[in-house]
């Protein structure tokens, strides 16, 4: 396919070739600059929602419930599942692999899932330019799951318009989810399988930790600051979902009314641009030449006749 037939089919969300583009981003080949050049115009439709807590918590299926109950009502709905754990084709259940390839097959729902982890510049670049392209194949939704255990729910929230925290009664969750970090990032919380015993004890803790770290309100900063609430969900008998769409489109129109989504997403551009010039002085910099004066000159370092800031700076300055 050339490059101007991708972007075309791209464009009438043709599936084949939205996978196609985003390889082409994920691996940087010699299509993706001119691909997202082109797709700049259509930038800008789709509303970009993180969700994230800890392994199991059923976050695959709450995202499969969302983009069926969102699809069902008319909108076209993306999901990137980025560095999954059980991943829709891994160690998923036979019955939840079966159930997403149920929803991949759908008229506009594409699911794709990306390996990120290792890759150039980090998974929030290469997540957000994937996001770019479903963005401008004309999905409403995208979706990004992630598993919170480490730097890459700090990466979502950066990717994302709206932050989702899963949790659920099972043992520590939300002291875990206070550790992780995962408390400061959710702009709502899912407290999943409300099935499962203990679910009344988590709500609490987490509506303590939440009443905790609010800070008190003044009658006009009241409107401005948003509140993170706490919807129960039985997401694998699609219990609740409807409750989490409407706190996904509170929270959009929240960011709408206070002009916040503009200047969350003039940050991410920001960020973008600072980490690709970043990547590309470093890519400039480091000649073969300049590789190989590092290491030879690491010894001195080692036999204390140099410091490893003086080695840096002559490295630079030479
Ligand atoms: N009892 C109960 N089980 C659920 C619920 N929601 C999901 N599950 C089950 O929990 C298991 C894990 O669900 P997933 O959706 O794969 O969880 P996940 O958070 O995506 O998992 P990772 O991506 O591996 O971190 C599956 O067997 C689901 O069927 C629920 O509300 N109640
Ligand atoms: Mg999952």
């Amino acid at each position: 396919m050339t490059e101007h037939d991708l972007v075309e089919k791209l464009f009438v969300a043709d599936k084949l070739a939205v996978a196609r583009a985003i390889t082409s981003v994920e691996n940087q080949d010699s299509m993706h600059l001119g691909l997202l050049k082109a797709i700049q115009k259509n930038l800008g439709r789709a509303y970009r929602v993180g969700i994230t807590g800890p392994p199991g918590a059923g976050k695959s299926t709450i995202v499969s419930k969302l983009a069926k109950h969102l699809n069902d009502s008319g909108s076209r709905v993306a999901v990137i599942a980025v560095d999954p754990t059980s991943p829709f084709t891994g160690g998923a259940l036979l019955g939840d692999r079966v159930r997403m390839m149920d929803l991949s097959s759908r008229e506009g729902v594409f699911v794709r899932s990306m390996a990120t982890r290792g890759s150039l510049g980090g998974l929030s670049k290469t997540t957000q330019l994937a996001a770019d392209v479903l963005d401008a194949a004309g999905f409403d939704y995208v979706f990004m799951e992630t598993v919170g255990v480490g730097q890459s729910e700090l990466d979502i929230v950066e990717a994302a318009d709206t932050t989702v925290v899963v949790l659920t009664p099972e043992s520590g969750d939300s002291v875990q989810a206070m550790k992780a970090g995962l408390m400061e990032i959710a702009d709502f919380f899912v407290l999943n399988k409300a099935d499962r015993p203990g679910v009344d004890q988590s709500y609490n803790a987490i509506s303590t930790v939440l009443q905790l770290s609010t800070r008190p309100a003044t009658a006009e900063t009241a409107k401005n600051i948003w509140t993170p609430f706490i919807v129960k969900t039985v997401a694998s008998e699609n219990r609740g979902i409807d409750d989490v769409v409407k706190g996904i489109k509170r929270h959009h129109r929240y960011l709408m009314e206070t002009e916040k989504l503009f200047s969350k997403r003039k940050e991410r551009v920001r960020k973008i641009v600072l980490d690709i010039v970043g990547e590309n002085l470093q890519k400039e910099f480091w000649t073969q030449g300049r590789l190989s004066e590092l290491e030879t000159r690491l010894d001195l370092v080692l036999t204390n006749k140099l410091s490893a800031i003086q080695l840096a700076e002559e490295l630079t300055k030479e």
